[in-house]
């Protein structure tokens, strides 16, 4: 079987070598401008077009992230670009999750226990002992329980604070209250209210684009915190500002931008109260993802199906 590598700004032939001593009888090869030979696989991330289109009998591209958005943009700008009978599969956890948990849990006990204003009052040289904000009105909210989402929460629940979820369709999670059904529909707004942190997980689709906007910002508790670690395009910026300057929101982490890296000259940086991550709360672990895509190509080539295969007309 032939399998395409593609993965900017990374040493191409640590992952080439890991690929081929999981998948022994593969022929493998990194992608080259111009190279529009057969391939049974892709395993990518943010690929050229040219990788993907004209591309007829490619079974499946895998991408080394859990986010599709880049892909799926290429196929909405140009249709066609992905091979029409392709599938595409993402990354399901393989070691984000834990990662993802300990970022929330980390953003969750410093706001709850005011470390970001400790940090702001040591800056002014000044001494004074914060109350802490009561545990059981610090009401967590978060967007999405995908397959990282649930882990967070759960993750968040056992910090002993409140913690409810929204997602698309109906979820259960023990010890969580869960709501579901469209964005900015009732259910939506009945979620949202009473929320202290809201934490976003959600795919980036034509859905959820700006989805942390000046509305919402308006349901949480009065001076709410936001952390944002899913996509840039989810956050309408000018409305995070906003809602800081005049106390809407307390403070805000943000893992993810709609321009990667952050522009030095951006506003962000110079905003004391929020704190800037460069899109490094889960980073893909490289074994844990070839052992991953190994498993699935197996799987593929032994004419079985596999999970997280994307729903393309979904979006994720
Ligand atoms: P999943 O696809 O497993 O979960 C997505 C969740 O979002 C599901 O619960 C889904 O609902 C919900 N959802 C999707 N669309 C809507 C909508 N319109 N309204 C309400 N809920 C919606 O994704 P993952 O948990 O694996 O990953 C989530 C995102 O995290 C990724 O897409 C990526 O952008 C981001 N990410 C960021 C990383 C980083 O380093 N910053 C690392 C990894 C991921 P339902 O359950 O009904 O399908
Ligand atoms: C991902 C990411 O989607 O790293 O996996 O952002």
């Amino acid at each position: 079987m032939k399998i395409l590598f593609w993965l900017p700004q990374a040493d191409a032939s640590t992952w080439l070598h890991g690929l081929a001593r999981a998948l022994p009888g593969a022929e493998l090869r990194e992608w080259q401008p111009g190279d529009n030979a057969a391939a049974d696989y892709a395993v990518v991330w943010r690929p050229p077009r040219e990788l993907l289109s004209a591309r007829p009998g490619l079974r499946a591209i895998f991408n080394l992230g859990a986010g599709v958005d880049a892909i799926l943009a290429l196929e909405r700008e140009q249709p066609g670009t992905l091979p029409r009978d392709a599938l595409l599969v993402r990354l399901e956890d393989s070691g984000m999750a834990d990662q993802m948990c300990e970022y929330v849990q980390h953003a969750v006990l410093r706001y709850l226990r005011r470390f970001d204003d400790y940090a702001l009052a040591q800056a002014r040289g000044e001494w004074h002992v914060l109350a802490p904000h009561p545990r059981e009105t610090f009401t967590v909210g978060v967007l999405g329980l995908g397959v990282l989402g649930a882990q967070v929460a759960r993750s968040v629940a056992a910090l002993g604070v409140p913690v409810r979820g929204f997602s698309r369709s109906a979820r259960h999670l023990d010890g969580i209250a869960t709501w579901s059904g469209p964005l900015h529909g009732e259910q939506f707004y009945a979620f949202l209210d009473g929320v202290k942190l809201l934490v976003n997980l959600l795919p980036a689709t034509p859905d959820t684009e700006n989805i942390l906007d000046a509305r919402v910002f308006a349901r949480l508790e009065r001076g709410a915190y936001v952390v944002n670690v899913a996509r840039g395009t989810h956050l309408a910026e000018q409305d995070l500002l906003d809602a800081l300057a005049d106390g809407t929101l307390a403070a805000a982490t943000l893992d993810v931008f709609r321009e990667e890296p952050l522009p030095p000259d951006h506003l962000f940086w110079r905003e004391t109260r929020i704190t800037i991550t460069p899109h490094s709360s889960a980073l893909t672990l490289r074994d844990e993802a070839i052992s991953q895509i190994a498993d699935k190509i197996e799987a593929l080539a032994r004419g079985e199906t596999v999970s997280g295969v994307v729903h393309i007309e979904r979006g994720y």
